[in-house]
């Protein structure tokens, strides 16, 4: 039976998607636990939170490439909550924008050990706890770069054709359990992903110029909707661009 409100457990919810996420899933009404590296910011957006729409916010600091971390974080978000219904595993990122000949270990490791392993991690050690919850639902933050590469961005289109497979296997693994499995695969959209990527605020805001980019709302508003359909509908995959990006790489965007 669907919990009303479930309660939503979000990686990488200090900035971005995560965050805008948090915000619209909690207009709903839903409970949250929040997770990411820097605590102050998830304190203050869980205070807002709680005392904005009267929901329980938890809110944990967790480095989602580490194990005992994860599993901290899930346990002590279920102690306080009660249970966890539903996971965006969202926390990811991309460093840097090297060819493969070129790419530092410390890029090529913080990509994969986030962006693939921080979501196994992540989902394994939720789904005991979802599956004694009764229902459930499982969201991947994939990308446009797990459908297509481009230059420079091969270990990070590989980590986001790693989301796409795990989404599909998870999908298979779990079929005939009440669990929906969906992955949002977004185009470009102004977070803090380019400034994380560059580390360079000019170089990533020409990225974007004249640009209608996505934003985290559009990205909360597709996971708002996949989460209200009936049990019996699962989303699989949502590819989201913006109008002015025609391609799944940069390839072809409009400047206006
Ligand atoms: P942001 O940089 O704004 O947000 C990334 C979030 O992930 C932050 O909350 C960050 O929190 C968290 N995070 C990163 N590493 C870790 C870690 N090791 N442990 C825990 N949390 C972590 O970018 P977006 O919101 O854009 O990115 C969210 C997801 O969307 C990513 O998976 C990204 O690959 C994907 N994506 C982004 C697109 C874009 O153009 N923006 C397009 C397609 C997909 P903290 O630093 O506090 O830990
Ligand atoms: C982010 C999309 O095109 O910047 O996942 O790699 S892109």
């Amino acid at each position: 039976m669907r919990p009303e409100p479930p309660i939503v457990l979000i990686t990488g919810a200090s900035s971005g998607f995560g965050e805008s996420t948090a915000r619209l899933l909690a207009a709903e009404g839903c409970h949250l636990a929040l997770g990411a590296r820097r605590k102050d910011r998830l304190k203050n957006i869980a205070l807002e939170l709680s005392e904005k729409f009267g929901i329980n916010v938890f809110d944990g600091e967790v480095d989602t490439r580490d194990t005992a971390s994860v599993r901290n974080f899930v346990d002590s978000a279920v102690a306080h909550l009660g249970a966890i219904h539903v996971v965006i595993a969202n926390a990811g990122l991309a460093s840097g924008l090297h060819k493969i000949w070129e790419i530092p270990d410390e890029d090529m490791e913080a990509m994969l050990r986030t962006n693939v392993e921080g979501v196994v991690k992540t989902i394994r050690a939720a789904l005991p706890h979802i599956r004694s919850a009764g229902w459930g639902h499982i969201f991947f933050v994939g990308s446009t770069a797990g459908h297509q590469t481009y230059e420079g961005g091969g270990v990070y289109s590989a980590s986001k054709h790693g989301v796409k497979a795990l989404a599909h296997a998870l999908r298979l693994e779990l079929c005939g359990e009440p669990i929906r499995v969906t992955s949002i695969d977004p185009g470009m959209a102004k977070t803090e992903f380019a400034l994380v990527r560059y580390k360079d605020q000019a170089r990533a805001e020409s990225l974007y110029e004249g640009m209608d980019t996505l934003t985290g709302a559009d990205i909360a508003e597709c996971v708002r909707w996949c989460l209200e359909l009936p049990d019996y509908v699962n989303i699989d995959e949502m590819i989201v661009k913006c109008r002015d990006q025609a391609s799944h790489t940069m390839s072809k965007v409009h400047r206006h």
